[in-house]
């Protein structure tokens, strides 16, 4: 007996190393579900009742009734929406990415129309551009073009397919669909792709939010975008039409060519089709979705010079002047945060930012047109003697863990986490953000760090007797005294989603995720939110201010994030390759909705060489959002730090000031069509197929072509 089920758990064991192992795309898990029942809806939509066949206990028991909910929300946008249909799950907040609600309807079996062997039929439940069709057991969905019968979407498992029958667990959802291996497929960010704009087939695609740097590829970056547009030339027609999954959990999407596969760690199944047929429809129709990218100040469309470790205002004085000396145009001057007094949010250095000289510096670059944006980290320093900490405790405003803020460390030391979810949170982050802007009159702000980072992880306490941080050696080595939690299904959840690249825990160096939001929101479900949802409530803080447009650049997003924020790539590397994948990962973000985004020019670290840095500008003058960023302890890279690059600036701004008017109509456009402001090549070659992996040329709005030279010793003339 005994030897008996310790093979049977040793089998057990291998079998879920196998499903562990990267061929974890061709396990099939179970046998899926069967459709019981179906109606229509008041709203003109259908509805199903959905049982599982067979259960088992891989990652979790099955649910035994899922409902599903289809509408074609409008001609040409179509939502499949699968959840529990017996239990509430997690869905993104209504209320931060406003959406219709699917019907409170309520299906049992005894209402099920059967006919013939078992299968349901719905007759053609179409659009004018998409059929929904299903098979009832096991069930599966099918998503058509009515134009030609192409074939977009097919969740139907076959022996031949490497995957299997849809999966729907608490902390396991599973779907795929087939594909044609001529589909060209993009998205699915943020991620630094090697292999281009394309996504390549068997690279992995994991979508969960991490302070883990550009320079890392094919990993979950600072954002989560689950969404793909899918370009298909059928008979010399290109069609183009994108797939959003609608859900903030971590998750693997694994893409073979011919297939792809989600398994997501919770949330429920919200699909969303938009129907193209170009690639310009489709990004009108997702940002009409998901919000309209926001509409930029004009003067963001400058050049703008930032770098951590100015570490005093003559420091950025003297930026400021070389540029005029130079004759580089510059519009706008960053903080990193050496203007705060030890790290903390919302304050000012007095003796290396004195308040009344750096009034008298703004007063100057003001009436110069010129503006002033500096850096705010989420997370508040825990200490009692800082007005900004003393009104948040007041205001109740953290993340908890068992009733407590949740502790954490970033550069401060020991900080509390706001939760954006609650609006008590939003109204105090307005009011610091008011009295800021009071103290400093800045014309934009910089959200870093919100993904959210943490420099530990697990449940921390402040050390007793022991200097936290200890004011020597690297900030950012944890000295809190914690301990890893791993005693709950949030924080060691059944199936491991590839988090950082390398399957750590997924509440490694962020917060834990059985810490809680108001109304009980779990951290595992809303983590991916949390640099979202500070997008909101700081445009909402800034909007009531100035009344005008705010400017706010945020390192994490999601979907909806480009209604509020613009983007810039985070920490890539100074090198030629990470010049090219800059291109790549801008595409990508326009396809997103958040259009106004760039890459730090000549790289954040370290050193670039003068051939590279003159390359870079070159490109990085054509950024939609064009920013020279540095790490404190790469060397000056300012433009004019080098001859040659300085006269390349010249000439490549120059073109650039020369574009502003265009540059400006084309954010217009953005704002009210989502239409990208820098564009893959197949945004207008739409019939040229060759162009459809193009990732080392791209297009400002429909008809200005940049080809860079992205190689040392190239040169194009
Ligand atoms: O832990 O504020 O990506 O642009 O210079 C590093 C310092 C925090 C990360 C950002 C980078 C910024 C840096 N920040």
């Amino acid at each position: 007996m005994l030897s008996s089920s310790s093979s049977f758990y040793s089998v057990l064991l291998v079998l879920l190393l196998c499903l562990h192992s990267s061929d974890a795309a061709a396990a099939k898990i179970g046998q899926g579900y069967r459709l019981v029942s179906i109606e229509e809806t008041p709203d003109g939509g259908i509805v199903g009742l959905l049982q599982v066949k067979q259960k088992n206990q891989i990652y979790g028991s099955d649910i035994t009734n899922l409902q599903i909910y289809v509408k074609h929300e409008t001609e040409d946008r179509l939502r499949v929406h699968i959840t529990d249909a017996d239990k509430q799950r997690w869905e993104i907040p209504y209320n931060l990415l406003p959406r219709e609600q699917p019907p409170a309807m309520k299906l049992t079996i005894s209402k099920s129309r059967k006919d013939g062997g078992g299968s349901l039929q719905v007759s053609d439940y179409s659009s004018n551009e998409f059929i929904f069709s299903y098979t009832a057991d096991p069930f599966s969905f099918m998503v058509k073009r009515k134009s030609n019968g192409d074939i977009l979407f097919n969740s139907k498992s076959d022996k031949s397919d490497p995957f299997g029958e849809m999966v729907f667990k608490d902390q396991y959802i599973e779907i795929s669909t087939k594909l044609p291996k001529d589909a060209s497929l993009y998205g699915l960010g943020e991620n630094t792709q090697p292999h281009g704009i394309k996504l390549y087939p068997n690279d992995p695609y994991t979508l969960y939010t991490t302070d883990v740097s550009a320079i890392n590829l094919n990993t979950d970056l600072y954002g989560s975008h689950p969404v793909y547009m899918d370009l298909r030339n059928v008979g010399g027609q290109p069609n183009a039409h994108a797939v959003l999954l609608l859900n903030s959990n971590g998750m693997d999407v694994f893409y073979t060519g011919t297939s792809l596969t989600y398994k997501i760690i919770g949330g429920v199944l919200d699909f969303y089709f938009f129907a193209g047929p170009t690639p310009l429809a489709v990004v009108d129709q997702y940002t009409a979705f998901i919000g309209r990218p926001a509409p930029m100040p004009y003067w963001s469309l400058g050049f703008h010079q930032c770098r951590w470790g100015y570490h005093n205002l003559s420091v950025v004085e003297d930026v400021v002047a070389n540029y005029q000396k130079a004759q580089i145009p510059l519009d706008v001057i960053w903080n990193d945060d050496d203007h705060m007094d030890g790290h903390k949010d919302f304050t000012l250095n007095p003796n290396n930012y004195p308040r009344p000289k750096l009034l008298a510096f703004l007063d100057k670059i003001h009436s110069m047109g010129m503006k002033y944006i500096v850096i705010i980290d989420p997370g508040i320093a825990v200490n009692s003697s800082y007005g900004v900490y003393q009104r948040a405790i007041a205001n109740d405003v953290f993340i908890k863990y068992e009733g407590e803020p949740y502790l954490a460390q970033v550069w401060p030391g020991a900080v509390n986490f706001p939760d954006f979810l609650n609006p008590k949170t939003v109204q105090w982050w307005g009011d610091e953000i008011r009295r800021f802007h009071e103290l400093v009159p800045v014309n934009g702000l910089w959200i870093d760090m919100n993904e959210a980072s943490n420099f530990c992880s697990g449940l921390c306490k402040i050390p007793k007797g022991k200097q936290c941080p200890t004011g020597s050696g690297p900030g950012w080595v944890c000295c809190l005294d914690c301990k890893n939690i791993t005693n709950t299904r949030w924080d060691d959840p059944p199936y491991k989603i590839n988090a950082s690249g390398t399957q750590v825990p997924i509440g490694f160096k962020t917060i834990a995720t059985s810490a809680y939001h108001y109304n009980g929101v779990l951290e595992y479900d809303a983590h991916s939110l949390y640099g979202f949802s500070q997008s909101i409530a700081t445009h909402q803080a800034l909007q009531g201010l100035e009344g005008k447009r705010p400017f706010i650049l945020s390192r994490s997003t999601f979907v909806g994030s480009g209604k509020y924020a613009a983007h810039w790539t985070g920490d890539n590397k100074g090198t030629w390759e990470d010049l090219k994948y800059s291109i790549s990962t801008m595409l990508n973000f326009g396809i997103f909705g958040v259009p106004m985004v760039g890459s730090d020019i000549c790289g954040f670290y370290p050193a670039p060489t003068e051939e590279l840095c003159n390359r870079w500008i070159e490109v990085g003058a054509f950024y939609p959002f064009s920013r020279d960023h540095a790490n404190f302890y790469s060397p000056r890279q300012e433009l004019y730090q080098w001859e040659s690059v300085a006269e390349s600036a010249r000439n490549a701004l120059g073109m650039r000031y020369k574009l502003l008017p265009h540059l400006y109509t084309l954010n217009f456009e953005a704002h009210s069509t989502g239409a990208p402001i820098a564009r893959p090549l197949f945004f207008t070659f739409s019939n040229y197929t060759d162009c459809y992996g193009l990732s080392t040329q791209f297009l400002l709005g429909s008809s200005i072509m940049v080809s860079p030279v992205l190689g040392a010793g190239e040169n194009k003339c």
